[in-house]
């Protein structure tokens, strides 16, 4: 009794100074809203063939998750409250349960059996990359991207704008803020048309970077002396950005993904070089991208 006594005024003493403090870091937390991120907790809503299905078994797999971490505490916290010696409760005095170790056996098996089948029917859809409608080779430097498209005459570096670059510059003066998209948009962004398979051949030139665009559900690695194999399928036309996910050095944060879906007309017309795709038309692409919806692009 003395040691319970002696154990529950330290805890009375430890948790006094320890929930003042969380109170305090809580109230200074909410005191800095401009410190606070958008409060976002979902996957973001996706413009692919494959997010639905994805962010379906996502929700599936967390509902799981959430079930048996509430019927697991659930049951320690009951049996913490009633089968105490305090209650006047006796321990069991048996030692081994057939029948304990077949339940408890048995039914992690039968939820790690429903989770496994509906991931792997939707990892067997995002590994397949057969009959894709264009391939595009991906490569990561230290640090910009470049896109090679395999079946086309199309080679090009995409690097962080100049916007963003100027901006990012120590002592620049400029107001990161009053910079649209920063650290978020390219000097030539990836074009592919809508509703086609699109197949990525990911590898690095350096080290170890990773291709990653949110909205199209697509993250890979991309590594040196290897070729890595991912695809998408745009439903929808419009400008989608990503980053690099795979710490790749100092300029890891200043190596953007702009991906730009247009129509098929568009697109041809890209490969034709009609959209004006040159320094200056790039420029007015990348700064009006985020107003001009994909089909004003064929009028730049
Ligand atoms: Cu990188």
């Amino acid at each position: 009794m003395r040691l319970e006594r002696m154990f529950t005024s330290m805890f009375k003493r430890l948790c006094t100074p320890l929930s003042v403090a969380t109170a305090a870091a809580f109230a200074a937390l909410m005191a800095t809203p401009a410190a606070l991120a958008a409060w976002e907790l979902d996957m973001p809503i996706g413009k692919s063939s494959l997010s639905d299905e994805i962010m379906g078994l996502h929700h599936l797999i967390l509902i799981i998750c959430t079930v048996v971490c509430v019927a697991v505490f659930a049951f320690a916290f009951y049996t913490m409250a009633t089968c105490r010696r305090s209650q006047g409760v006796k321990a069991a005095q048996f030692s081994h349960s057939t029948r304990a170790e077949i339940i408890w056996t048995l039914i992690p098996t039968l939820v790690l059996i429903g989770m496994a089948i509906p991931s792997a029917r939707t990892i067997l859809k995002i590994e397949d990359t057969s009959g894709a409608d264009i391939s595009i080779k991906v490569t990561g430097y230290q640090w910009k991207w470049s896109y090679d498209y395999l079946d086309e005459d199309k080679f090009f570096y995409s690097s962080l704008d100049r916007a963003s670059n100027a901006a990012a510059q120590q002592d620049s003066g400029i107001d990161p803020a009053t910079v649209k998209n920063y650290l978020r948009n390219v000097d030539n962004p990836m074009v592919v048309p809508v509703n086609k398979k699109i197949r990525i051949l990911l590898t690095g030139n350096d080290v170890i970077h990773s291709w990653w665009v949110p909205e199209l559900y697509v993250k890979k690695d991309a590594n040196p002396g290897f070729i890595n194999e991912t695809w998408f399928e745009a439903t929808e036309t419009g400008i989608f950005r990503g980053q690099c996910t795979e710490l790749c050095g100092r300029g890891h944060g200043f190596m953007p993904i702009v991906v730009v879906v247009v129509t098929d007309d568009e697109y041809q017309q890209w490969l034709d070089g009609d959209l004006g795709w040159n320094e200056e038309a790039q420029e007015m692409i990348v700064t009006r991208i985020d107003d001009a919806p994909a089909d004003q692009l064929a009028a730049l």
